[in-house]
Formats: structure tokens, C-alpha cells, sequence
């Protein structure tokens, strides 16, 4: 158990750790009898709740630049101050106070917000040059010409030190748009020219810093190009941007949110990531390397500190639960090749509940209880090197597949609590990585052995495989203890996963199916999937189930040939000739044999199919869990005549006029707030779209060729298609 313990002298307090190397999450926890030292800066009873972290190293020492949440909370717009804390050690951190305050910045607007005095002091970074330190915030500007929301600034405060004395400039930096764009973030390059970056709403841009830090230098460009409002690249984004570098390779980190994110929580971002050669781009993006921390926003920083990385983010735990009081924590960072490691935030293991059967089941989520209760380890340390559940022995460590136990021996187990929700026959599916021949584990439910898991060499240890047992039969309940025990070990172990014991359709032409929508292929060579809605299917959305051998799955297009491949990061599909990567694990669910999920085998991710993030758009499946994922049905080709069912229901609520229409097409909408228009092709390839607020707007289709197109209005209320012809 780790203590903690407040010293204090004056204004300036440090709080201290007992001997270890990083600190108790969140690391701030200044408490109300603490703000009795410095009547004049804080309020008793008002706890410091810190947010949006940029942490920076000066001088061999680590400071942390957050922004502040007042108490009570109402939004992010109750934020009044900046603090800066420090550590030459990951465990003692000092306060140096507030450094400024909204009432501080001379050209500061107060926004009057649901009758309060919004300050909004929002994300800060801090940059040194040349002895001097440029703290960048963002605030809402309120002399000269116009005050509001939209009129934001990014104002500078410079100092000779990092954590005092910063005095706000009367210019804020010049060369900015007056623009809503928020989270100033500077990165300076080995070659010693400073770059800055800000952005928001969906928006990023960067540019290089004049020499004064006071100035674009040229002009800000965009840091990836929209299409239909959202990234190719940089998926995802939302703000906060942080840039480093490491081994040559620039890394952006920034939260964003999307269904198709592993743990994706609606409403809350999590911490993205992309790559790129160049501090401007292009982006190449990678994934989300944190998951999100129950706060609607999220917002981090990376940085190196005596050889080991560190991400910086805020959390909701000392507020218990209360998203907009957030909290600084920090976790260390690990990469694999240019791959930044899922981080694994202090405090993950709370989170362990009953395992559901059918459902995953993490091999490192191990009930509670310690040795000879949730686990039997040989030693009594954790040999993995991951900091996930350090208060126990069991040997887990972090791959880009995630957590796993490894270092597995003969006569070491696990427990976990599991809940069966039906009687019936099953399948495992377990996600092991070997380097030898002879790993043996049996699968327990209160003491009965219901399977024997022979693990393969698979190649490597980080070489990951699934291991197929079919024909598992399990009674329901609600509190079984289902336990892993290890005959012979030197295998990793990922996670077991029950599904109903099915077998695919192999051979069999079918169409695919969620809702309304298809599975298809959307043009010849670059074959994606993606929803359609076309009437009626056509040749290009029925496929063949293939035996990929190992009990998984390939799909291959009857028409085209191709096969539907997942592609490595993103998710999407797309098509491969056949190829060693263009295999499915097909997971049954539960109501019916004919209702499947897929995922790749050769990321292990649920393929999903890109909604845009709209939740109530069909053929989304997401990984967080089993009994989330999006489902799909498939029919036998030949028992189906008609595959569109539903399309028009809402027929009545979209009209297009003229029709053939040449130039421009009216799209009228039946009592709409925000939808979004689709114009595709006939092989499924979106030619225009383009979001609207309004009942009746003007779509100019001079740039498409004549034909015979298909308009899809999708709004919170209905998902009309419709057909257009252009002249
Ligand atoms: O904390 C206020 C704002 O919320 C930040 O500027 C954003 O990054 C988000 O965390």
C-alpha cells in the first residue's frame, strides 16, 4: 500500500511518495485542508482539480502545464487558472502555485454562459528559447473588435523561469485566423525551429514559429485533408494535438472518438495517434493508445524523462466519477517498433466485474482476491513489466494485441467469476503466442474440466494464434467460477472467448446483412466495404464463405473475385487477392445461427463498417466487447429473392426535385434538424455528400457525369434512399 504524505511550506507544498518510481493517479491531490496555507489563492472546501497536462522537461526537471476545473462543476467553461507543478522524480511533485488567472490576461473576454461567468482557460503548453519560457494559452478575446465565443486568441506569457512570473503579453500570437481554435501546442524540431499546432472542432492545423515565438512564420495549413467533414488520416481528430519525435519518426497524439475504436465509449474521446516523416505531415494514422478515462474529453501529452516515457492525461477519479472535475495522471509509456503500446492506466483493474459466457474473457482480469483466490503465481512478482495490477503476482505484460499473462508454468492457475447466460453447446477460442511445442492448460467451471487447450508453437512469442475447441457444453448460471490451471507453461495467453458452436456457411454463396444494409464492394479495384443500400442487390454483394483452415473464414466476391481483406490499423475492408490476411474468425451470437460477428485474423480486430460515428446507423461492429458487437445476418443467396428489406419506409420524408435533374438537385427533408446527404454510384462509390441543417437545401451536381445515381439521406430519425437521375 503506498502512503502519501503533504508537506508544506508557505504557498509552496510538495506532495511525497513513499519510495518508488511513479507516482499514486491521479498525482495531484491537493486537499481542502491544504488551501488553508494560502487563503488568497484558493478557497477552503475547493479541492484543485487539474486537466489537460502538457508536460515539458527543463533543465532535467519535469513540469506539468494542466489548465484547472472549478468546483461545483458546470462545463469546460468554469476554468479559471493556470498552476504549475514539478518532480525531478516521477514521485514528489511540487506545487509552485498559480502562475495566472482569467481576471490576469488584459485583452481576456468573460463569457456570460447559463448565468455564470464562463473563464475558460483552456489547454496551455509551454515552450523554452533561449532561456526564456512562452507559455501559449487560448481565451475567448473581448476588446477592439468583437467578443464571443467564436473570437478566440492564443495568448503568450513569457518568463525567465518555467514556473513563476510569467507575464501576458498585450498581442496575442499573430498570424492565427480569429477563430474558435483552442489547445496551443509547440514542438521544437532537432534542427531548433519551433513548430506550433492548434485546432478543435474536428480541425487541425500547424505552421512554423518565427524566431520570436510571437509569429507564424508563412502561413498555418491544415495537417490532413477532409472528406465530408472528417480526416483520411488524422482519424478521428478532435483537438489537443501534442507532436514529439522519437527515432526519427514525429508521432501526433490527439484525442478523438469513433465506434470503430477499441473501447470506444459513446461520448467519451480517447488518446489517438498518427505518424509521419515531417513535423507537418502527412499523418499516417495508427491508433488510439488510451483508452477512454470517463470524462467526455480527454487530452495528454507524451514526453521523455530520464530514458522512459511518460503519457500524460486526466481522469474523473478524484472527483469520483464527475467528468468535468478532471484530474492529471500520468502512466508510462512503452513502444514497439513505431507503435506507441496501449498505456495502461494506474487503477485499470478497478474495472473487473463477472466474465459473461458467451463473451471475452482477458486472461489478465483475473478475479480479486490475491494468491490462492484469483490466482496461483510460482513467484511472487509480476515478470511481465507491465504495471497492470502490480499488487499481484501474476506475470502480465502490454503487446499492440494488448494485456496477456505470460511466463505461464506448470501448476500455476487463474479464476475468474463467469456468468453462462445459456445452456448450450460452445465454442473456445484461445489466443495464445508460443516459442515451443507442449503447452498444455486445462478450462475449468467449478472444478470440472470442459476443455484442454494444447497450445502450438506458434512461431514466437509475440507470434499471436487462435487455438479453436468446439463442442464445449455448459449449463447457464449466473456465478460459476470458471478457472484456467497451466500443465505445462512457456506460453503467453491472451484471452479465451465462448461463442455458440456453429460452423460458418463454407461453400454456400450468401449476402451479408445488418438492417437495411449490405456488405458490399464498392468499386473494382480498391474494393471497400461498406453499407449500401442499392435496389436491388446486385452480383457484387453476394459471396462465397471459403474455409480459411483453422476454423476460419475468407469471403470472396462472386462477381469480382476478390476477397474481402481487413486492413491493418484501420479496420476498414478492403480487397486482397487471395492472401495469407484475408481470413475471419466468425463468431456465432446468440438468437440465431445465421447472426455472426467477423474479425481478422490477422490484426484480431472486429471488422467494423465506417459509420461515421452515428449511432444509429447500421452495419457498425465494434471490439470492446463480445456482447457489443455489431451483428450481421447472412442468407443463402438462393432462399432470398428480394434482399432489401425496409429501405423506404421513411420514403415519404426525402424528396428530390427536379428528377432528372441537371446542375443542381433540390433535397427536401420532412421536419429535419441534421442529416447527411450520400450520392453514390452505381458500384457504390460516394461521389458527393455534404451535411445539412436544414429542411430544403441545393446540391450541385454540375460535376457529375449523367447516369443513374442513388442519394441517401441519413438523419437521428430515418435513413431514406432515393433514386436521382442526372441528364
Ligand atoms: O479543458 C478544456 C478543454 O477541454 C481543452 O482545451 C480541451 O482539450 C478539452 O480537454
Amino acid at each position: 500500500m503506498k502512503k502519501i504524505f503533504y508537506s508544506c511550506l508557505l504557498a509552496l507544498f510538495s506532495i511525497s511518495l513513499s519510495a518508488q518510481d511513479m507516482p499514486v493517479n491521479p498525482f495531484i491531490r491537493i486537499d481542502s485542508t491544504s488551501y488553508i496555507l494560502d487563503p488568497v489563492k484558493f478557497t477552503k472546501g475547493q479541492p484543485l482539480y487539474t486537466a489537460d497536462p502538457s508536460a515539458r522537461v527543463f533543465n532535467g526537471r519535469l513540469y506539468v502545464y494542466p489548465s484547472h476545473d472549478m468546483e461545483p462543476a458546470y462545463g469546460c467553461d468554469m476554468m479559471d487558472r493556470y498552476h504549475v507543478f514539478s518532480t525531478d522524480n516521477m514521485v514528489d511533485w511540487t506545487d509552485h502555485g498559480e502562475i495566472f488567472n482569467a481576471d490576469s490576461v488584459p485583452w481576456g473576454y468573460t463569457v456570460r454562459n447559463g448565468g455564470r461567468n464562463a473563464k475558460f482557460m483552456w489547454a496551455p503548453d509551454c515552450a523554452e528559447k533561449d532561456g526564456k519560457y512562452y507559455y501559449y494559452f487560448p481565451h475567448p478575446y473581448g476588446y477592439a473588435d468583437r467578443e464571443g465565443w467564436d473570437n478566440w486568441r492564443i495568448g503568450i506569457a513569457i518568463s525567465d523561469y518555467p514556473d513563476r512570473d510569467f507575464k501576458i503579453q498585450d498581442t496575442t500570437l499573430l498570424g492565427l485566423p480569429t477563430m474558435g481554435y483552442i489547445d496551443p501546442h509547440i514542438f521544437k524540431d532537432d534542427d531548433g525551429q519551433y513548430y506550433f499546432y492548434y485546432g478543435g472542432s474536428q480541425r487541425c492545423f500547424g505552421g512554423k514559429l518565427k524566431d520570436n515565438m510571437l509569429e507564424i512564420d508563412g502561413s498555418l495549413q491544415e495537417m490532413d485533408i477532409q472528406v465530408g467533414g472528417t480526416y483520411q488520416n488524422l482519424k478521428y481528430f478532435h483537438e489537443g494535438a501534442w507532436v514529439f519525435k522519437r527515432n526519427g519518426i514525429y508521432y501526433m497524439t490527439y484525442p478523438g472518438n469513433n465506434a470503430s475504436l477499441p473501447n470506444y465509449i459513446n461520448g467519451q474521446d480517447q488518446l489517438l495517434y498518427a505518424v509521419s516523416d515531417s513535423p507537418l505531415g502527412p499523418w499516417t494514422f495508427k491508433g488510439s493508445y488510451l483508452s477512454p478515462e470517463g470524462c467526455d474529453t480527454s487530452h495528454g501529452s507524451v514526453v521523455e524523462f530520464n530514458g522512459q516515457w511518460y503519457a500524460f492525461y486526466h481522469n474523473n477519479w478524484l472527483s469520483k466519477g464527475q467528468g468535468n472535475l478532471r484530474s492529471i495522471c500520468v502512466d508510462k509509456l512503452f513502444f514497439d517498433g513505431d507503435s506507441i503500446l496501449p498505456v495502461i492506466q494506474t487503477g485499470e483493474d478497478r474495472k473487473i466485474e463477472t466474465q459473461k459466457i458467451t463473451g471475452v474473457i482477458q486472461a489478465e482480469n483475473f478475479k480479486n482476491g490475491g494468491e490462492g483466490v484469483g490466482y496461483h503465481d510460482s513467484d511472487d512478482v509480476n515478470t511481465g513489466g507491465s504495471n497492470y495490477r502490480l499488487s499481484t503476482a501474476v506475470d502480465i505484460a502490454n503487446s499492440s494485441e494488448g494485456l496477456y499473462v505470460t511466463d505461464t508454468r506448470g501448476g500455476e492457475w487463474l479464476a475468474y467469476d463467469t456468468e453462462i447466460k445459456y445452456s448450450n453447446v460452445y465454442r473456445l477460442e484461445a489466443r495464445v503466442a508460443s516459442n515451443i511445442d507442449g503447452g498444455k492448460f486445462r478450462v475449468e467451471i467449478d472444478g470440472t474440466t470442459i476443455a484442454t487447450v494444447e497450445v502450438p508453437n506458434t512461431g514466437g512469442l509475440n507470434k499471436w494464434k487462435s487455438v479453436f475447441i468446439h463442442g464445449i457444453e455448459c449449463q447457464s448460471s449466473n456465478n460459476q467460477t470458471l478457472k484456467i490451471a497451466i500443465d505445462s507453461g512457456g506460453f503467453n495467453l491472451n484471452y479465451l472467448m465462448f461463442t455458440l458452436d456453429s460452423l460458418p456457411p463454407i461453400g454456400k454463396t450468401i449476402v451479408i446483412q445488418q438492417g437495411s444494409y449490405y456488405v458490399t464492394l464498392t468499386t473494382s479495384d480498391m474494393l471497400r466495404c461498406n453499407r449500401s443500400n442499392r435496389t436491388p442487390a446486385e452480383d457484387t454483394e453476394k459471396f462465397v464463405v471459403v474455409d480459411g483452415g483453422d476454423d476460419l473464414v475468407a469471403f470472396k466476391s462472386v462477381e469480382n473475385k476478390f476477397y474481402i481483406g481487413a486492413n491493418t490499423g484501420d479496420m476498414s475492408c478492403i480487397s486482397f487477392t487471395p492472401a495469407t490476411n484475408n481470413k475471419f474468425v466468425w463468431c456465432f451470437m446468440e438468437d440465431t445461427y445465421r447472426t455472426f460477428s467477423i474479425k481478422s485474423a490477422n490484426t484480431n480486430k472486429v471488422v467494423w463498417i465506417d459509420n461515421n460515428d452515428k449511432p444509429n446507423r447500421p452495419m457498425q461492429a465494434k471490439s470492446d466487447s463480445f456482447d457489443s458487437w455489431e451483428t450481421f445476418t447472412w442468407y443463402d443467396k438462393t432462399t432470398v429473392s428480394n434482399h432489401i428489406t425496409d429501405i423506404n419506409t421513411n420514403d415519404s420524408k426525402v424528396s428530390l426535385y427536379p428528377n432528372p435533374a441537371e446542375n443542381i438537385v433540390t433535397v427536401t427533408i420532412e421536419n429535419s434538424g441534421n442529416a447527411d446527404i450520400q450520392i453514390s454510384d452505381l458500384q457504390g462509390k460516394i461521389v458527393l455528400q455534404k451535411q445539412i441543417n436544414q429542411t430544403e437545401t441545393n446540391i450541385n451536381i454540375s460535376g457529375l457525369s449523367a447516369g443513374l445515381y442513388l442519394v441517401n439521406v441519413v438523419s437521428d430519425e430515418f435513413n431514406v434512399v432515393k433514386k436521382l437521375v442526372i441528364n
